[in-house]
C-alpha cells in the first residue's frame, strides 16, 4: 500500500481512537475560485471539529497521499497552479511521478478506506450527466460508492446531473440511499428533485446502526446519506433547473466533455447566478461535514 501521510491532529485521533470524518478535496480546488476556497476548507474543518470529530481533507502533494493537512498543507493546496482533479484511477500515477492532485469523491473514498475511516463528507456526489453533445459520461463516484463500505454524507446528487438515472444507478449499484430526515432526494442546490428517496430516517442514531447493519452482513457498497442543503441558502428548483439548462447549453456549445465538465458547469452556474449558487454549495458542505462528525461520534463503540 502507498504510504500515508497523517495530519498530526489526525494522528492522535487516531490514536485515541476518536471520530475521524474524511473530506475531499477536489470542492477545494476545482468546485471553488480563490480565495473563497481556502475560506471553504477552513469552514470545513472547523464545522467537523465543532461537532466532536476530527476532519482529514484528503490530497495528494508532491507525490504523497495526505490524510489531514496542516494549515500550510491547506494553504497550499488551495492558491498552488497545476493541482489536478484525481479520481481513484488517477491515483497511482499521479503518486508514481510525485505529482500534486485534489481528490474525488471516488479518489478520496479509496483512501479514506485505506486509511480506516468510516465516514466522509462531500457537497454532491457525481453522477450520471445529460447528454451535452459529448459521449456519455458516468462519474467514477458512481463505481466507488458500489465499492468502498463507508457512509458518504452529500446534499444529494449534483443539481448538474440526470438525477432520475443517477438514482437508478445507484439502485444497480446495490448503493443504499437514506434521505436524512426527508423523502425527497435532495438536488444539490435546492431540496426539492421532485424524486423520492427509497428509505428515510429522521436520527443519527438510526443512520449509525444501519450502517453497522449494512457492514455486518458484509456489504460492500457505501451508503449514500442524502442531506437536504440548509433551508436559509437553498435555491428554488425552478430557478435552479433554469440556470442548469443555461450552464448545460453552455457547455455543449464550448464542447466541453471529460474530467473538465463538472468544474465548468459549477463555475459556469456561479456566474449565471451572481454568486447564489457558490454560498447555496459552501452552506451546504459545511451542513454535511457537521452531520458526517455527528454520525462519524455516534458510530463510536459503547
Ligand atoms: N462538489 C463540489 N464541487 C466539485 C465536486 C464536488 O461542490 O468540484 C467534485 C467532487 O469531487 C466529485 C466530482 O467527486 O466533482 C465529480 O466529478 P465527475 O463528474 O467528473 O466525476
Ligand atoms: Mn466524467
Amino acid at each position: 500500500m502507498p504510504h500515508l501521510v497523517f495530519s498530526e491532529e489526525v494522528a492522535a485521533a487516531r490514536a485515541r481512537g476518536g471520530p475521524v470524518v474524511a473530506l475531499e478535496s477536489s470542492i477545494i480546488v476545482q468546485g471553488f475560485p480563490r480565495p473563497d476556497n481556502l475560506e471553504l476548507g477552513v469552514a470545513l474543518a472547523a464545522a467537523v471539529r465543532a461537532a466532536g470529530a476530527t476532519p482529514a481533507i484528503l490530497a495528494v502533494l508532491d507525490g504523497q497521499i495526505h490524510v489531514g493537512l496542516n494549515a500550510v498543507d491547506l494553504e497550499r493546496l488551495a492558491s498552488t497552479d497545476g493541482i489536478i482533479k484525481a479520481a481513484a484511477r488517477d491515483l497511482g500515477p499521479l503518486i508514481a511521478r510525485g505529482g500534486s492532485g485534489a481528490t474525488t469523491v471516488a479518489a478520496s473514498l479509496a483512501i479514506a478506506q485505506a486509511a480506516g475511516i468510516q465516514v466522509f463528507a462531500t457537497g454532491g456526489i457525481g453522477g450520471v450527466h445529460p447528454d451535452h453533445g459529448g459521449p456519455p459520461d458516468i462519474s467514477a463516484d458512481l463505481v466507488a460508492l458500489s465499492r468502498t463500505p463507508l457512509v458518504v454524507v452529500s446534499a444529494g446528487a449534483k443539481s448538474i446531473l440526470d438525477l432520475p438515472a443517477t438514482l437508478e444507478a445507484l439502485d444497480s449499484l446495490g448503493v443504499p440511499v437514506v434521505g436524512f430526515g426527508t423523502d425527497i432526494f435532495p438536488a444539490f442546490f435546492t431540496a426539492d428533485s421532485g424524486l423520492p428517496v427509497p428509505m428515510r430516517l429522521d436520527h443519527v442514531a438510526e443512520v449509525a446502526r444501519a450502517f453497522s447493519v449494512h457492514c455486518g452482513l458484509g456489504l460492500q457498497s457505501a451508503m449514500l446519506v442524502a442531506n437536504p442543503p440548509p433551508a436559509a441558502a437553498a435555491l428554488d428548483r425552478g430557478e435552479v433547473d433554469a440556470l442548469v439548462a443555461q450552464a448545460g447549453e453552455e457547455a455543449r456549445r464550448s464542447g466541453i466533455t471529460g474530467p473538465g465538465l463538472t468544474p465548468y458547469l459549477l463555475a459556469a452556474l456561479d456566474r449565471l447566478s451572481g454568486g447564489r449558487t457558490r454560498v447555496a454549495n459552501r452552506a451546504l458542505a459545511l451542513a454535511n461535514a457537521e452531520l458526517a462528525a455527528l454520525i462519524a461520534v455516534a458510530l463510536l463503540p459503547g
